[in-house]
Parts: structure tokens; C-alpha cells; sequence
């Protein structure tokens, strides 16, 4: 019958792994919710779709080295009137300053860090998020998403 008398210790201690239990579990269940597809998550709060930026380099036949700086991903869509959240990390080029086109948006992307840019287009169209350092071949570029609104 020794084996059934808890001692105050023992009691204390089941006590306290009981408590660690509900604790994981409760904190978990609230973390992780499983995978949720993006059109099924709450509308109130934006759609956030990440990008970085990134490089394309080659050297040609005649030893010239010619590159290339991207948008990445180069072409998002994004509903009318749906509240997007672009999350735009820098890590190809030091700075990439930029504008969309037909809006008053534009910022700077820079190496390292990440720049937010919230969208909601009330009309549909292609808009282009455009590099101003690199805007087309002559300067590296061209840098330019295409954000397709529908
Ligand atoms: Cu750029």
C-alpha cells in the first residue's frame, strides 16, 4: 500500500507537470491552427504576399558581365477592392526605390530589411511596381512586377 500514499513532494509534482501540460497544449492550439487556405482566412485583415528582390547575373561570350535585378515573385494578383499586404524583402542590391504606376504608392527597398506596402485597388488593371534605379535594361533592370488586378 506504500505505493498508493503520495507524498506532499510527489503531489506537488504531478501537480506541476499537469499544469506544464494544459499550459503546452493551450498556447499551441492557439499558435498553430493548421494550414488554412489564403481564400478561406479572415477578410477583415490584408492578404499578405511576400517578395524579394533578386539578381540575374551571366557573363556573355565576349567576357561582358551583364545582370539584372527582379521583383520576386515578377507578377501577383489581387482582387478589386481586396485589402493586399505587400511584405517586400531586400536582399539583392543595396536600394531599390520604387512606385506603382497609376497610384501615389512608392517607397524604398532596402538590403536586409523589409518594406510593407498596403494595397487595395478599386479599379481593375495590370499596375506595374516599378524600380526607379533599375527601370529598364540600360540600368540593370528592368525591374518591374506586374500586379494584375480582376
Ligand atoms: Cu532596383
Amino acid at each position: 500500500m506504500d505505493a498508493l500514499i503520495l507524498s506532499a513532494k510527489k503531489i506537488g509534482l504531478i501537480a506541476g507537470a499537469l499544469v506544464i501540460a494544459f499550459a503546452a497544449y493551450f498556447i499551441g492550439s492557439s499558435v498553430w491552427k493548421g494550414a488554412v487556405p489564403t481564400s478561406l482566412m479572415d477578410k477583415k485583415s490584408p492578404r499578405v504576399i511576400n517578395l524579394v528582390t533578386g539578381e540575374f547575373k551571366a557573363e556573355t561570350k565576349d567576357g561582358k558581365e551583364i545582370e539584372a535585378y527582379r521583383w520576386d515573385p515578377g507578377t501577383i494578383f489581387v482582387e478589386k477592392g481586396e485589402a493586399v499586404q505587400l511584405n517586400i524583402f531586400g536582399v539583392n542590391g543595396h536600394e531599390h526605390p520604387f512606385y506603382i504606376e497609376g497610384t501615389d504608392i512608392k517607397g524604398t527597398v532596402k538590403q536586409g530589411e523589409e518594406t510593407v506596402v498596403d494595397l487595395n485597388f478599386d479599379k481593375e488593371g495590370i499596375y506595374r511596381l516599378i524600380c526607379t534605379t533599375h527601370a529598364d535594361t540600360s540600368t540593370n533592370g528592368p525591374m518591374i512586377a506586374y500586379i494584375v488586378v480582376d
